[in-house]
């Protein structure tokens, strides 16, 4: 895929400064087979391409996807994202979504260990929970590649890594990242999602709809290990 071409200046008056500057991080370039081919500004990875281009969608980058479940409930805690963010603002979804970055040996491969520090980053930075987990902890489930326009001028366009983590955290959110959370158990989600009042984002409806509750059942039989979660993945 050829590099990003064109892109805009945020105006201040329209969006919040601090999710301004948070569109200066590097991402990961992807092909359609993982393969990282450069990098490019958050803001740039999620612009739609002008109608006279020959691309039609935002570049393809790396994401992750956190699901987290109480140990002793199994429930999963669920975030509103602030209305400050600039994509997706005030929907809610899964406990934490992010990218890795081209910092921090985000980059790494191996294990995906890349993605689990920049899991970790986030989950303290948008809701305060400190890294008391090993990286391990995260079961690593899949990988998805999806597009979803957020309005006429961002979208997202990911090969987005989903990772559970069972914890009952410590945690404060970061309210220029996060409005609300929620611990639901799987039939408070399925009646949340019919709430006519929320709005929720397209990824995690996606996830709900495919592979989430097979999996949460899996955790929710073992719970101490994650080898009924591989299976499941079968
Ligand atoms: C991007 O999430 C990742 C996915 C899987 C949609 P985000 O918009 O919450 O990223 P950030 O928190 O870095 O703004
Ligand atoms: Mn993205």
């Amino acid at each position: 895929m050829a590099a990003p071409t064109h892109t805009i200046t945020l105006d201040p008056a329209q969006y919040d400064q601090e999710q301004i500057n948070l569109m200066e991080e590097r991402l990961i370039l992807l092909d359609n087979d993982d393969r990282n081919i450069g990098e490019g500004s958050k803001k740039d990875c999620h612009l739609i391409p002008p109608s006279t281009s020959s691309e039609t969608r935002s570049p393809l980058h790396r994401a992750f996807s956190v699901f987290l479940f109480h140990p002793e409930s199994g429930k999963l805690l669920l975030q509103r994202r602030a209305d400050e963010k600039i994509t997706f603002p005030g929907m809610w979804t899964n406990t934490c979504c992010s990218h890795p970055l081209t910092a921090f040996g985000e980059t790494d491969e191996d294990g995906q260990i890349g993605v689990r520090r920049a899991a970790a980053r986030k989950l303290v930075h948008e809701l305060g929970i400190p890294t008391t987990y090993a990286l391990d902890d995260f079961a690593y489930l899949t990988r998805i590649h999806y597009y979803a326009p957020s309005d006429e001028i961002w979208a997202e366009h990911e090969i987005d890594y989903i990772l559970f983590l069972t914890l009952d955290p410590k945690f404060e959110v970061n309210p220029n990242e996060v409005s609300g959370t929620k611990w639901l158990s799987k039939a408070e989600l399925d009646a949340f999602f019919q709430d006519p009042t929320s709005t929720f984002t397209p990824w995690f409806r996606l996830i709900a709809e495919s592979f989430l509750y097979k999996w949460w059942d899996a955790l929710l039989a073992s719970r101490t290990s994650d080898s009924a979660l591989l299976d499941a993945k079968a």
